[in-house]
């Protein structure tokens, strides 16, 4: 049996704070905790960003930037109660690079003898850069999903990596192992999303992968190719856990695509019909896959906010994300479908493209003020590591990939500058808000548009 402690580490936002500051449960590392649990290793999850959420100090990287969560004193008293064996640091986006080599170092700094890996998004496709960076305090990197080889390093000292994860040989995620009350705490504090939760919440998904090939989507690099649902009798068994035994009021399912099948969708809406409780998939659905009784299922169901991924008016852009086939006339259809059944609607849009000129970005935004949706999120694109378009653009003067976030623009174009496309976002956002709060209006979800 090993002592195994996951931590996810402080993160950062931009010092303007022009971008939300989340804390939302890492399920990637309840999925672990899950499977070792049920091998008999005794095993702790450390959230120092949420614990630690109020604490901020400006991170010293380009002071620019606003780093929160539990400090290296928070993370030795851990260490020294917990004594870990293991310690597994989950870097899921490439902004928190910094805070979790720091994490990795301190740990090794507190005892060498404590056996370190990183897992998660950014480690996946950057090993180089984060194996230097912990500055040989990180024993192991994994590039893909964690479950079995964390399984293999507890069990057999090695994580050498044998299959995918087999979802239908998965435990349940540890939900019981996270701070749930903190998580609704800070977002009911601070009205992450476009709504309240009403009260506990779980972060989960009904399958993993896509069949896509966006050219800014990552998703290859931690799930491999295809699309790999769950079954829907273990997603049902999770859910009735969360609801009879955690008291969790809201299921949040943040896969990238559980709509992949449509079907599928019904399925899942069929199942959690039966806990009365609020349900949905805040990261967003595409739209050609809806239509009018699968919304009203889901509706019925639970799901009362939707998230189109309608991404942009401009062929150029959805050119860049062969399979989506967003096609404008369904969607306004869609839309109306949506504000008929009663939906909350949101909307993600994307912008700063490295041949879309500024007008035609423009036209996106004025595209989305004319959409009846409710609220709407513009997205800057980013060139994330293990994409196509990592490898094709030009990136900015001292870029770093901890500055890879949508509120800031990373390329270099012909056609704009990044300030520009900036400045045009939070000009957009300004006039989305002005064109829906009209005297005489009561914005749905407060005056708020949401911040990303
Ligand atoms: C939920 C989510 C969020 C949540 C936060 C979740 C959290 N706990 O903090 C919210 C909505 C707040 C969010 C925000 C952002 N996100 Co986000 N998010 C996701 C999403 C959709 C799901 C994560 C998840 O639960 N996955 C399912 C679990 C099972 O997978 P996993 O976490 O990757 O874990 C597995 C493996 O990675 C690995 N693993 C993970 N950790 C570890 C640790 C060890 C030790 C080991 C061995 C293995 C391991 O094993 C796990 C199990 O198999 C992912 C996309 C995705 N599907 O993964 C994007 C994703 C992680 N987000 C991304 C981005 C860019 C962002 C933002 C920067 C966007 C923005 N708004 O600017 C912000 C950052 C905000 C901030 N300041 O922190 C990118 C990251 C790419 C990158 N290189 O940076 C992703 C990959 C989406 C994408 N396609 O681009 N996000
Ligand atoms: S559809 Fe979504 S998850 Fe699939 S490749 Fe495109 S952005 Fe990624």
């Amino acid at each position: 049996m090993k002592r195994i402690m996951l931590i996810q580490p402080p993160s950062n936002i931009m010092a303007n704070r022009m971008e939300s500051k989340p804390a939302l449960p890492p399920y990637g590392l309840a999925c672990m905790a899950g499977l070792l649990r049920q091998h008999g290793h005794e095993v702790q999850i450390y959230d120092m960003l949420t614990e630690g959420y109020d604490k901020e100090d400006y991170s010293h990287y380009y002071g620019k930037f606003i780093r929160y969560g539990d400090s290296r004193i928070d993370l030795v008293r851990r260490l020294a109660t917990f004594q870990p064996d293991i310690v597994g640091v989950s870097c899921m986006m490439s902004l928190r690079h910094f805070e979790a080599c720091d994490v990795v170092r301190w740990v090794k700094e507190y005892n060498n003898k404590i056996i370190t890996i990183m897992g998660g998004n950014h480690p996946s496709t950057m090993p180089t850069m984060v194996m230097e960076d912990c500055d040989r305090s990180l024993d192991y990197i994994v590039s893909g999903e964690g479950e079995y080889p964390m399984l293999n390093l507890a069990n057999y000292n090695t994580p050498l990596r044998t299959v995918r994860t087999d979802m239908d040989a998965m435990p349940m995620a540890a939900h019981y192992l996270l701070p749930l009350d903190k998580y609704a705490e800070i977002w009911h504090k601070t009205n992450y999303h476009f709504y309240d939760v009403p009260g506990r919440y779980i972060c989960t998904s009904t399958s993993r992968g896509c069949v896509n090939k966006c050219h800014h989507c990552p998703h290859e690099a931690v799930f491999g190719r295809g699309w790999r649902p769950r079954q829907i009798k273990q997603i049902e068994a999770e859910v009735r856990y969360a609801v009879e035994v955690l008291g969790v009021k809201e299921v949040q399912f943040h896969e990238y695509n559980g709509q992949v099948d449509p079907k599928f969708m019904g399925e899942v809406a069929a199942m959690m019909k039966q806990f009365g409780i609020r349900w949905g998939y805040p990261i967003g659905v595409w739209v050609k896959l809806l239509n009018k009784k699968l919304l009203e299922d889901m509706y019925a169901a639970g799901m009362d906010y939707i998230n189109l991924a309608i991404e942009s008016p401009a062929k150029m852009v959805l050119d860049t994300m062969p399979g989506k086939d967003v096609e404008l006339p369904y969607v306004d259809k869609i839309v109306k479908m949506c504000r008929d059944i009663g939906y909350y609607s949101n909307a993600f849009f994307m912008l700063g493209f490295p041949d879309q000129t500024l007008t035609d970005m423009k036209l996106t935004i004025d595209y989305a003020i004319g959409c009846d949706i409710d609220t709407a999120a513009f997205f800057i694109a980013q060139p994330l590591p293990g994409t196509k378009m990592w490898n094709t653009v030009d990136f900015i003067d001292g870029f770093h990939p901890m500055m890879l976030r949508y509120g800031k623009c990373n390329i270099k174009s012909k056609l704009w500058t990044a300030d520009q496309v900036e400045e045009l976002r939070h000009e957009g956002r300004k006039d989305f808000l002005k064109s829906r709060n009209q005297p005489g209006t009561t914005l749905r979800g407060g005056n708020f548009v949401q911040m990303v």
